[in-house]
């Protein structure tokens, strides 16, 4: 069954889901957003405290799994969603934010991918659309998925991605040719949230917009999303001393154009829109996404203490 220190199955994330939903039924709102190209959920956990009597409520969307092979991703989701709940209780600090913010949750974006990662090849990182062919000079060869974090619409298929089905980074046919980042924009476009957080590994980046190329920058890039950046990880930092780098993908990694951030900065208008890519620091001699079951707990909690100073400046902000 599920358990907050391993990780899990697909079935055993959406039972936990629905047995909190059961719990705190007045909290949690579970949300089926569309399903995947094999026809799994994907399921959001709406969290909520009560009505903010002072005035609307404004809401933070994070998201988990849009890799398959990035396990602590939907791992920390989960967590940080369980974190919230528990709170409400017993943290007056974390009751104030549920107060004011609906969080929106999808600990597993690409479920197909994720349950073929755990199955059948360790190694998965797109979805699981139906195989493309294309012809080579003596034979034709098939590959299926699409990057997700390619799928978007900011700037498709310029920088960093390939159009070539057997290719990692494949962006897929088109923007949103995929029904798994359709969801997602479907469910933004309609409930535009005021932070937007896309949980990866690894590497123990806070990565800013935008990533399609080097020195490209919202306007808001130095008096909002970078100062707030820096202080969530500093908070972050403060708990066990976990160091992350705090700059644009683009910057810091490589240039990749139709990322999921990026997109919801640029075209949705997020006023915070962050990727963070979570442990570990390095490679682990080739093992960066084993990230060991013993270190899942210690990243919930590290990363939950950078996302109460994002929820915090909601607040404070909006
Ligand atoms: O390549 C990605 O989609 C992200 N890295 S990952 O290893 N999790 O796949 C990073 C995307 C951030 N944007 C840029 N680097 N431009
Ligand atoms: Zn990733």
């Amino acid at each position: 069954g599920f358990a907050y220190d391993k990780y899990n199955s697909l079935d055993e994330i959406h039972s936990e889901m629905k047995r909190l939903k059961k719990e705190y039924p007045t909290m949690i709102t579970l949300i089926d957003i569309g399903q995947s190209h094999e026809n799994r959920t994907l399921l959001v956990m709406k969290i909520t405290g009560k009505r903010n009597p002072l005035g609307s409520k404004i809401s933070m969307w994070i998201d988990g799994g849009i890799h398959a092979r990035e396990w602590i991703s939907p791992a920390t989701a989960m967590y940080m969603a369980h974190e919230l709940i528990l709170g409400y209780e017993n943290d007056a600090t974390v009751a104030k934010l549920m107060d004011h913010i609906d969080f929106y949750i999808l600990p597993v974006m690409n479920p197909d991918g994720y349950e073929y990662s755990r199955e059948k090849n360790r190694m998965w990182r797109k979805n699981r659309s139906p195989a493309k062919c294309h012809r080579q000079t003596f034979s034709t060869v098939c590959c299926s998925g699409v990057d997700l974090n390619r799928n978007f619409d900011w700037f498709w298929a310029s920088t960093g991605s390939s159009s070539d089905p057997c290719h990692d980074t494949y962006h897929g046919s088109s923007a949103f040719s995929e029904p798994e980042s359709q969801a997602v924009r479907d469910f933004l476009e309609q409930n535009t949230p005021e932070a937007f957080i896309s949980l990866h590994s690894y590497s123990q980046m806070w990565l800013i917009p935008y990533g399609h190329r080097k020195q490209s920058y919202p306007q808001d890039y130095h008096t909002g999303l970078r100062p707030l950046a820096l202080r969530a990880t500093k908070a972050l930092y403060e708990l066990y001393g976990t160091k992350y780098q705090v700059g644009t993908g683009a910057d810091l990694m490589y240039e990749a154009s139709g990322g999921s951030h990026d997109w919801a900065k640029g075209q949705l208008k997020v006023p915070y829109a962050y990727l963070i890519e979570l442990r570990p620091k390095n490679t682990m001699m080739g093992h960066g996404f084993l990230l060991p079951e013993r270190e899942i707990v210690p990243t919930g909690l590290e990363t939950f203490e950078s996302i109460k100073v994002v929820a915090d400046e909601l607040v404070a902000q909006f």
